[in-house]
Formats: structure tokens, C-alpha cells, sequence
């Protein structure tokens, strides 16, 4: 086994697929975590898959991963636009972060064009879907395995 990936889900990312199916889509987080074991396996690494709708909680998980992951991928949902809390921690975590959202949120509204994560990380995805998550989980395979 490579390691272990966190990936970190936050604020009402629980409800996809039941509301707002015009702009994340269909698929649950459920099918989500199934896509990421999925692409995750055959490159060797197992997942770690949480969703909070509070911003503590993301930034003890994000603690966590310092001791046991290899890499990290953060959908921060609405926090990735107001949270210094979560930046912080993210700079203190040494393995390959990758940010995701599913929407693209430059075609969105203006207070969704600023992250206060991507600073910290090692690269961003938008506007792909679900399979944002498992482009970040291959990247971090590669970033993690070099
Ligand atoms: O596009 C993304 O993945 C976002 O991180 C999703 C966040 C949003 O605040 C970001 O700007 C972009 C919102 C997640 C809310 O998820 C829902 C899912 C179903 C129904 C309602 C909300």
C-alpha cells in the first residue's frame, strides 16, 4: 500500500444529488467516494473519505491527515471562500493537497471567483464534476510517488 488519501468534503456537499442537481449534478457523495476507492486502488493507495458541515471539524481532519496521510484532496464547499482557519492547517500539512469543486466556480457568482485555499495547495480543479476527484486522486499518486 502507497499511503492513505484524505478526502475532505465540506458544508451541505451531504446533499448532492437530492437539491441544485442543475449545478453538481446527480451524483451523490456516496457514488463519489465509490469513484474515488475505485481509481484509487489500482495505484495502491486506500481513502479516507469525510464530509463536515463544520469548518472545525475540517480543520482537526486536516490535522489528522499531518500523521497518517500521504495526500489530501479538500472540496472546502462555501468555506473555500471565507475560511482562514482551513488555509492555515493546509500549510501545515507536507504531503500533495489538491483543491476540487465540482461547479466552475469562475462561471459562478463573484464572491465564488476568490479561494482562500489555492495558495496552499498543490494544484485546483473546477467546473469537471465528480470526476475532479478522481483527476486529483491521480495526481496526488503522481506528486506523492515521485
Ligand atoms: O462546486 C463546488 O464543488 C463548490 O465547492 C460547492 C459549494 C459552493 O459553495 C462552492 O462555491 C463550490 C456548495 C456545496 C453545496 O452542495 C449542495 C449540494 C446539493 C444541494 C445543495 C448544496
Amino acid at each position: 500500500m502507497a499511503g492513505t488519501i484524505f478526502i475532505l468534503n465540506g458544508p451541505n456537499l451531504n446533499l448532492l444529488g437530492q437539491r441544485e442537481v442543475d449545478v453538481y449534478g446527480a451524483t451523490t457523495l456516496g457514488e463519489i467516494e465509490e469513484a474515488c476507492r475505485t481509481a484509487a486502488a489500482p495505484l495502491g493507495y486506500a481513502i479516507e473519505f469525510r464530509q463536515s458541515n463544520q469548518e472545525g471539524e475540517l480543520v482537526t481532519w486536516i490535522q489528522e491527515a499531518r500523521e497518517q496521510a500521504v495526500g489530501l484532496v479538500i472540496n472546502a464547499a462555501a468555506y473555500t471562500h471565507t475560511s482562514y482557519a482551513i488555509p492555515d492547517a493546509l500549510a501545515t500539512f507536507d504531503g500533495a493537497k489538491i483543491e476540487v469543486h465540482l461547479s466552475n466556480i469562475f462561471k459562478r457568482e463573484v464572491f465564488r471567483h476568490h479561494s482562500t485555499l489555492s495558495n496552499q495547495v498543490d494544484g485546483v480543479i473546477c467546473g469537471l464534476g465528480p470526476k475532479g476527484y478522481v483527476l486529483a486522486i491521480e495526481a496526488i499518486a503522481e506528486i506523492a510517488g515521485s
